[in-house]
This record gives C-alpha cells, sequence and structure tokens, in this order.
C-alpha cells in the first residue's frame, strides 16, 4: 500500500514539476499546432480543425470522380463517348455549392481576423522588438525604458548562463537574454527591423507579423498560462536566417516587476534570478503546496 502511495505521489509531483515548469515546444514529426497558450491560437486551431472537415471530404470526392472517370470511361471499356454537353441541374448544383462552401469557410475565417487586430482592453505593457541579422533588439517601453539584445544561446555559453538542461533550453531555440512578461496581461508588440526583412512569430501564441525596416507592425497577446516559450524569424533574412530564435518567459506579476528592477542594473543577474524563483516554484508546486 506504502509503496503503491508513493508511486502516485511521484507521479504527481512529475506532472505537477511539467506543467508548471514546461509549456510546449515544438518536437520531431509533428504535423499539428503546438497547444495554444493564448484565446487567439485556441481560436486558430478551432478554425484548423473546421476547415479540415470541408478540405478532407471535398478531396476524398475528387479523387472518387477522378478515379470513377479513368477507369469506367477509360477508351477500351467505352469506346462511343456520350455527347451530353449541358445539364442545367448539374450546372446549377456546381456553382451554388462551392459559393456555400466557401461562405462557411469565410465567415468564421473574417471572425478569427477581426480577433486578432482587436485586443479586448488597452495592452498595459509595450514592447519593441527590432530585428537585426541575426539577433533581436528588445525595448521594454516602460517609466525607464530597459533595452537589451537577445542572441541564440551559444553551445559553449550553456554552463555560463545556467542553461544545460536541454529539455527546458532545446539547441537553435534557447537564447541568451529572454524576453519576459506578466501572465494574464495584454502586451503589445511593436514590432520592426534595422536592416532586413525579418518576421516575428510566436506560434503558441497565434502571433506573426513581418519585421519591415522603416515600418511598425503592431501584435498582441495576452498568454494565459505561465512557461517558457519559443519561436523564430520568419522571413528568409540572410544566412543566419534559421539561427534567430525569440524566447519568452510568461511568469507572475510580482516576478516581472521583480525582474524589471533588477534587471535595469543587473540584466544577467536579474534573469537568474528569475530562473531560479520558478524553479523554486515549480518545486513547491510539486511538493503539493
Ligand atoms: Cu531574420
Amino acid at each position: 500500500m506504502k509503496t503503491i502511495l508513493a508511486g502516485a505521489g511521484a507521479s504527481g509531483m512529475l506532472a505537477a514539476t511539467a506543467g508548471v515548469a514546461l509549456a510546449d515546444q515544438p518536437h520531431d514529426w509533428q504535423w499539428r499546432f503546438q497547444e495554444p497558450a493564448t484565446a487567439i491560437m485556441e481560436q486558430t486551431r478551432w478554425f484548423e480543425v473546421y476547415t479540415l472537415w470541408f478540405i478532407i471530404p471535398i478531396s476524398i470526392l475528387v479523387l472518387f470522380l477522378l478515379a470513377w472517370c479513368i477507369i469506367r470511361y477509360r477508351a477500351s471499356a467505352n469506346p462511343v463517348p456520350s455527347r451530353t454537353s449541358h445539364n442545367t441541374l448539374i450546372e446549377v448544383i456546381w456553382t451554388v455549392g462551392p459559393v456555400v462552401i466557401l461562405l462557411m469557410l469565410a465567415v468564421p475565417s473574417f471572425q478569427l481576423l477581426t480577433a486578432q487586430y482587436s485586443p479586448p482592453e488597452e495592452a498595459k505593457l509595450t514592447l519593441k522588438a527590432t530585428a537585426n541579422q541575426w539577433n533581436w533588439d528588445y525595448e521594454y517601453q516602460v517609466e525607464e525604458p530597459l533595452t537589451f539584445n537577445s542572441a541564440i544561446l551559444a553551445e559553449g555559453d550553456r554552463a555560463s548562463y545556467g542553461k544545460e538542461d536541454l529539455a527546458r533550453y532545446p539547441r537553435l531555440l534557447a537564447v541568451d537574454n529572454e524576453i519576459v512578461v506578466p501572465v494574464n496581461t495584454t502586451v503589445r508588440v511593436l514590432v520592426t527591423a534595422s536592416d532586413v526583412i525579418h518576421a516575428f512569430a510566436m506560434p503558441a501564441f497565434g502571433v506573426k507579423t513581418d519585421a519591415v525596416p522603416g515600418r511598425i507592425n503592431e501584435i498582441w497577446f495576452n498568454v494565459q498560462k505561465e512557461g517558457l516559450y519559443y519561436g523564430q524569424c520568419s522571413e528568409l533574412c540572410g544566412k543566419d536566417h534559421a539561427f534567430m530564435p525569440i524566447a519568452i518567459r510568461v511568469v507572475s506579476d510580482e516576478q516581472y516587476q521583480t525582474w524589471l528592477a533588477a534587471a535595469r542594473t543587473d540584466l544577467g543577474g536579474a534573469n537568474k534570478a528569475l530562473m531560479a524563483a520558478v524553479d523554486g516554484a515549480a518545486k513547491l508546486a510539486a511538493a503539493g503546496n
């Protein structure tokens, strides 16, 4: 009995640790979206599944019709072809049918597009993200603005940043300095570039926009789950295009305020203190407190 209880406790602990510490990430052979972290991404995923209910039956129907025509009406099986050239009923059906299908796709599609461009409230935090070949500059537009650069984490620097854990800090996605934002807060990101066109994309948040020199594109998100999320530059921007990841750490409001106050003077120290606080909270949750 004791062993069973201990086992259950241990697996509960693992689940709690994973739930708190790890947000969803890309994984090998992935062919669907990451777990949504925002309402917009949830709506996007719903729309994807909804669209498949049209795409799959239509593809099967067209494939079946093609195969049927090729086999049933081949020259050897059907030496004298029909001379029929008009059929009003069929023509009405194949015009009205697609129109109805397109309307059924257009209505939820425009609803999603409108939702993406309509933040539910005025953003509480504004960040500016400037893309460079091949890293990002971030600016927190708060009372005393905070700016820092964020680049891919070099494999040799893992130890000095305390990021040896490959599950949490995956190769090619981990960065030296993450963006830190509070959970359940509407955040606005002003996206631009200093040299060529890049793009700011966070799959779990359902946001992606081009970073264009001389222009500012605006996106927003409101993340519902704490965790460390990864995205990438998504516009071919030169030889290191694949090596300019984006990492966003979503934490509680207190953790964010503490980090912001400390980051102005010592970014590295503030990041390490935040990592320790997040890990500490995960352990506390795992212990069932
Ligand atoms: Cu880029």
